[in-house]
């Protein structure tokens, strides 16, 4: 009897593709997802009582591992007073004066319900502030499910070969010019092909929507630059890379200071949370001090907010960046070792990686897109018939947590040695 098997057939015919979110239906890999019944620290249990070590973490979020005892403890004692007021509540001023110290570009923040609500409002106040409409995107970069920017997207998106999704009008769509990352020549194409008309440049800084590339030295200098130079607004989308990637996030390391940035997943402790913050006098423009509407019915509740703050505060306590890079540094060894003397590129920023079955060098979507998707999906089945889940996808990043001990990345180098060994 397979439970996953069972549970999947009646989701389908309640549940569009029988998942609440594309990626995890194992379209880009084969076969029928697992269905999981409980996790903790870096392993999954699943509805077969399977046990698997976990390289998605909940696809960010889990980054002290699933369930820590800090997380579920803060959001039990909070319960225990009310689950959403829809009036504003103490913690979530903690929670905005947290995000603030730690990512001093953020003057300003409001909190909502997912990093798509998070990118979506930092797109409207970018039009609202400049008065313009039209944006720069980068191909293969994902920015969650806005019409504005499912163009060329990365994820789901690109998995699923529609990177331009339907139902999203061409009126709308002509507004988003999409450039290849990596490349300051066509940004800068774009700026002077479009004088006065870009509201905003938005970006992974990071992007890891279509396996994990970097950007190259000078990269996100140059759009600063481009940005300040025009007038228009840098977003950082750091929904992924916010929190995990140092304390600060990906702007902390590159030194580079955005107009307005996306946060999510891990200021959310594994609960639906998303935010938007920046210059002051940008934020400023949302209502109902400014024009700018912008929304939740559960925005800044307590108990996603007690989640969020008790990660960040335990990240904090145990050193958990210094700690995710050597993580990170540690399972980078291991696959490097793996990997030897075959055509497959590694690449890791902290304890974000991800593996393209191809030579390389990988520095935009177009490298990404050169993977062999049939050999990568073989590895992956084959790594989690033998324990191992890494993203079911050749498009999405791997994830470290705190979790993740010496021994489970020792069975995991074992398991993606045999991998290898079996699709090559
Ligand atoms: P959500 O709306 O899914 O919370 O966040 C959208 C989003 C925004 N920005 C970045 C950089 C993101 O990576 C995401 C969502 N990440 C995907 C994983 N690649 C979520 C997984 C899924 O779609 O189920």
């Amino acid at each position: 009897m397979n439970i996953s098997h069972e549970l999947f057939e009646a989701a389908r015919r309640r549940i569009p593709g029988g998942v609440n979110s594309p990626v995890r239906a194992f379209r880009g890999v084969g076969g029928e997802p697992f269905f999981v019944k409980s996790a903790n620290g870096c392993r999954l249990v699943t509805a077969d009582n399977r046990e698997l070590i976990d390289y998605v973490g909940t696809w960010g979020p889990a980054i002290l591992g699933h369930a820590p005892s800090v997380v579920t403890n803060a959001v039990r004692e909070t319960a225990q007073h009310g689950l959403s007021f829809g009036t504003p509540n103490p913690l979530e001023v903690e929670m905005a004066e947290t995000i603030c110290r730690l990512v001093p570009s953020v003057e300003k923040v409001r909190m909502v319900n997912s990093g798509t609500e998070a990118t979506m409002s930092c797109v409207r106040l970018a039009r609202g502030f400049t008065g313009r409409d039209k944006i720069i995107k980068f191909e293969g970069c994902y920015h969650g499910h806005v019409d504005s920017l499912l163009v060329k997207a990365g994820s789901g998106a690109l998995t699923h070969g529609t990177p331009d999704s339907a139902g999203v009008p061409k009126a709308l769509a002509r507004l988003t010019i999409t450039v290849p990352f990596n490349n300051v020549g066509a940004v800068r194409a774009a700026f002077a092909a479009n004088p006065g008309e870009i509201a905003a440049v938005i970006l992974e800084p990071v992007p890891a929507n279509a396996g994990l590339y970097l950007p190259e030295p000078g990269f996100l200098e140059a759009l600063r630059a481009l940005c300040s130079e025009s007038d228009s607004l840098l977003i950082f989308d750091e929904v992924m890379t916010g929190f995990r990637l140092a304390r600060g996030g990906a702007q902390e390391i590159f030194g580079i200071r955005p107009d307005l940035t996306a946060l999510g997943k891990v200021i959310g402790g594994g609960l639906p949370v998303g935010a938007f913050g920046g210059r002051a006098e940008i934020m400023d423009q949302l209502s109902p001090d400014g024009p700018v509407y912008q929304a939740g019915t559960l925005s800044g509740n307590p108990i996603a907010m007690a989640a969020g703050l008790a990660q960040l505060r335990e990240l904090e306590r145990c050193q958990g960046w210094s700690q995710l890079e050597e993580i990170g540094s540690s399972f980078e060894a291991r696959a490097r070792h793996a990997i030897r003397a075959l055509p497959i590129t590694f690449q890791r920023i902290g304890s974000m990686f991800c593996l393209y079955f191809f030579e390389g060098p990988v520095r935009r979507l177009s490298d990404a897109m050169k993977s062999d998707r049939e050999r990568f999906s073989k590895y992956f089945h084959h790594c989690l018939d033998a324990g191992v889940y890494f993203a079911p996808s050749p498009f999405e990043a791997g994830f470290l947590s705190i979790a993740h001990a010496s021994d489970d990345i020792d069975e995991t180098a074992r398991v993606m040695s045999d991998a290898l060994k079996a699709v090559f």
